[in-house]
């Protein structure tokens, strides 16, 4: 049984990382992905939308994910490894180097990330989009208040 281990927080989930996770499941048996928990996002400086569980519900609904558990913080691996006898650890590529010093436990590899998508781009897009509504708003509410004053 060939274990392939990787970790992230997966908000709202898009083709980035069902592509990663593809592509991860392809180099084993099985694929286990380490969820980061709400508490280590902030210790990543990152604010999920989705929250841990319903993060790893929809983790674990991917057909190419096989095992899903919470991510606490960054020196876990090492443990995770060896409880779940990874033979292979893998990121995508934008942690290029970042944990090769897994590599005296387990195979690592980086990725190559999917361009043009991230959980950043999404929410900038969804707040812009969001901003343009109120504005659209406000000037019909003030096109609304003139007509209002000229009466
Ligand atoms: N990813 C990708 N292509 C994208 C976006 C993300 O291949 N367009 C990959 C990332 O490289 C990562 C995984 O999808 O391997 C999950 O990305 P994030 O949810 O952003 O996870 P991250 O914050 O990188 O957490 O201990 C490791 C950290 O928990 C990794």
């Amino acid at each position: 049984m060939k274990t392939v281990l990787t970790y992230g927080t997966y908000d709202l989930f898009h083709v980035g990382h069902v592509r990663l996770l593809k592509r991860l499941r392809s180099m084993g048996d099985r694929l286990i992905v380490g969820c980061s928990s709400d508490e280590f996002n902030g210790l990543k400086g990152k604010t999920s939308i989705f929250s841990y569980e319903e993060r790893a519900e929809i983790l674990q609904s991917c057909e190419f994910v096989d095992l899903v558990f919470p991510e606490h913080h960054w020196d876990q691996k090492i443990d995770d490894i060896k409880e779940y006898q990874a033979s292979i650890f893998a990121m995508g590529d934008d942690w290029s180097g970042k944990f090769d010093h897994l590599s005296e436990l387990t195979e690592v590899y980086y990725l190559p990330r999917t361009d043009g998508i991230s959980t950043t781009d999404i929410k900038s897009i969804l707040s812009s989009s969001q901003e343009q509504k109120f504005l659209q708003i406000k000037n019909a509410l003030e096109t609304v208040n003139d007509l209002i004053s000229t009466i």
